[in-house]
């Protein structure tokens, strides 16, 4: 089986980038193995904080942010990060040519239930040389994106990763302490009757998503024409995979909670590096208006709506939106 390091080399992935990649890599281990030990490290509940997104932090939100924050910007590679845990970026190397985004623990409501997380990363070139506690030489759209991946701390530890030749998977040895490849190639099934929404939310949707839903449970005498199932598991890593394995289609549309928020989650470090790889492993990924990858950050915690997953069933919710 190959390591990760000998698909990085195969995929002609530059030395630099590499060893980014190698630094999350080795802080996701680490948070692999604090998860594993649960209560008996003493890292479960939450914190007495909130993040800027007005979350509650949960322990190991800090402690997985700091992992990933203090491997990262220490890297001479590395311009600066952005995180969901973080108000503002933080620099790294003024001669470093990456730019690294990250969830470090998405779905962290989960945590205490000993359900699935996962860490979201997103890696961009620095284009000009303004320091990495400067959020604008972040502000590029997805499509700039050189690599994107999460880590899956489900009944396995899985990376999945992309950097523009097609999706990877790799499980954790943990006899070893390696991710070895276990799945290339990865290609979302084209046409769907599985979608995940939090459907507790149906009456803050604007008439668009109302429709398409209200046609999903209509099943096979609807306009869709076929029955379909519903999954939501609170945790976009979680149901990002089971689309890749199997298909299916995600969303978290705007809502009217919050009218002056896009949508709850985020662009830089959720919806992008999400988008690429769905759509290297072949699926589509919509605002329910646009490509997620084609819209233009304004800042590091910009928020989006996510539609994505089989491409066939994305396009008809953005064709609900464009009725
Ligand atoms: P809700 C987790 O907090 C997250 O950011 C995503 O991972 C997940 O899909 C969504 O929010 C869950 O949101 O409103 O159902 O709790």
């Amino acid at each position: 089986m190959k390591r990760l390091d000998q698909v990085l080399a195969a995929d002609k992935v530059p030395a630099e980038l590499e060893l980014v990649i190698n630094d999350v890599i080795v802080a996701c281990k680490d948070i692999a193995y604090k998860l594993r030990q649960g209560e008996l490290a003493g890292i479960l509940g939450a914190t007495e904080d909130e993040n800027v997104q007005g979350e509650t932090q949960k322990k190991l939100d800090v402690i997985s942010n700091d992992l990933l924050k203090d491997m990262l910007v220490s890297n001479p590679f590395v311009r600066g990060i952005g995180s969901e845990e973080e108000d503002y970026t933080v620099a790294g190397s003024a001669q470093g040519k990456y730019l690294v985004t990250f969830d470090p623990l998405d779905g962290s409501s989960n945590i205490d239930v000993n359900l699935s997380v996962g860490t979201i990363f997103s890696i961009l070139e620095a284009q000009d040389d303004r320091s990495g506690d400067q959020q604008e030489v972040f502000l590029q759209n997805g499509r700039k994106q050189v690599a994107a991946g999460y880590v899956l701390y489900g009944p396995s530890a899985l990376l999945v990763m992309t950097t523009g030749n097609g999706v990877n998977i790799f499980t954790l040895d943990t006899t070893v302490g390696e991710f070895v490849l276990t799945k290339s190639g990865i290609q979302i099934p084209e046409d769907t009757a599985e979608f995940a929404i939090n459907m507790s939310n149906q009456r803050f949707w604007e008439p668009e998503m109302k429709q398409y839903i209200d046609d999903c449970l209509k099943g096979e005498e609807g306009p869709l024409g076929k029955r379909y199932n519903m999954r939501w598991v609170a945790s976009m890593v979680a149901e990002v995979h089971r689309i890749l394995m199997r298909g299916g289609i995600f969303m978290y549309p705007w809502d009217n909670r919050d009218p002056s928020k896009a949508g709850k989650l985020r662009l830089m470090y959720e919806g992008n590096p999400m988008s690429m790889i769905v759509e290297q492993a072949g699926g589509a990924s919509s605002t329910g208006r646009m490509d997620i990858m084609d819209v233009q950050p304004e800042g590091i915690h910009d928020r989006v709506p996510v539609v994505l997953g089989s491409k066939n069933e994305v396009a008809k919710v953005v064709g609900y939106h464009k009725k």
